[in-house]
């Protein structure tokens, strides 16, 4: 199988889910890393395949795809149908999985994001950390209840969509994980995986 290309910055950026699920589908790949500081990812190639100059970037054939929860489903779908991500006959399993992919990045990530891009000032830092920590109580009134029941985040087993939630959730360890026995399980299944530890996420 010809190898797969995938664009980062650094092994613990947001390419760590892309290449934690490559790891899991065996799936041969090259590491590309673009210097910021030095303007790789502000090349006109690199521009041609991500137009933001952000990463990650996967290269699969002509495949050239942006978005790390984007990729992570489009592997999953190719390689993993019906495993690491459930069918789309298995409707009702099928929208709890989009929904963790989506909620992984859209109600989590970006929450969690605001600690590294609104802390420009002691202030600013109080600030958005408090509302990161708010945020967090919220967002464990959706996750708790699950992983408290069961394993994995959907009730068929381990899923790309651990993989994208896993990736994530350390961004706010001290408001999610720290003091939450059902979130220390779940982190402690998925951080003892062969897959993530050789792919380097945490
Ligand atoms: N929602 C995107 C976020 C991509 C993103 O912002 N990546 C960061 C690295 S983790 C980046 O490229 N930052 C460089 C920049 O914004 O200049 C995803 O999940 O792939």
């Amino acid at each position: 199988m010809k190898k797969l290309d995938l664009y980062c910055m650094a092994l613990q950026d947001r390419s760590d889910r892309v290449r934690w699920l490559l790891e899991e589908l065996k799936i041969p790949y090259n590491n590309h890393f673009l210097n910021r500081d030095k303007g790789e990812m502000n090349t006109p190639a690199y521009r041609l395949l991500n137009p933001m100059g952000r990463v990650p970037t996967l290269v699969d054939g002509d495949l050239v795809l942006n978005e790390s929860a984007a990729i992570c489903m489009y592997l999953a779908d190719k390689y993993s149908y019906g495993k690491l991500a459930p069918k789309i006959e298995e409707t009702a399993l099928r929208a709890q999985y989009t929904k963790w992919m989506i909620w992984s990045v859209g109600s989590l990530e970006c929450v969690i994001a605001r600690m590294f891009t609104h802390v420009s000032t002691p202030e600013e830092k109080n600030t958005t950390h408090d509302y990161v920590k708010a945020q967090c109580e919220v967002l464990k009134l959706a996750i708790n209840p699950i992983i408290s029941k069961q394993d994995y985040i959907l009730p068929s087993g381990f899923s790309v969509a651990d993989i994208m939630l896993a990736a994530v959730i350390p961004g706010a360890w001290d408001y999610l994980v720290k003091g939450n026995p059902a979130m220390e399980a779940y982190m402690g299944r998925l951080m003892k995986r062969e897959s993530a530890i050789a792919a380097k996420v945490f």
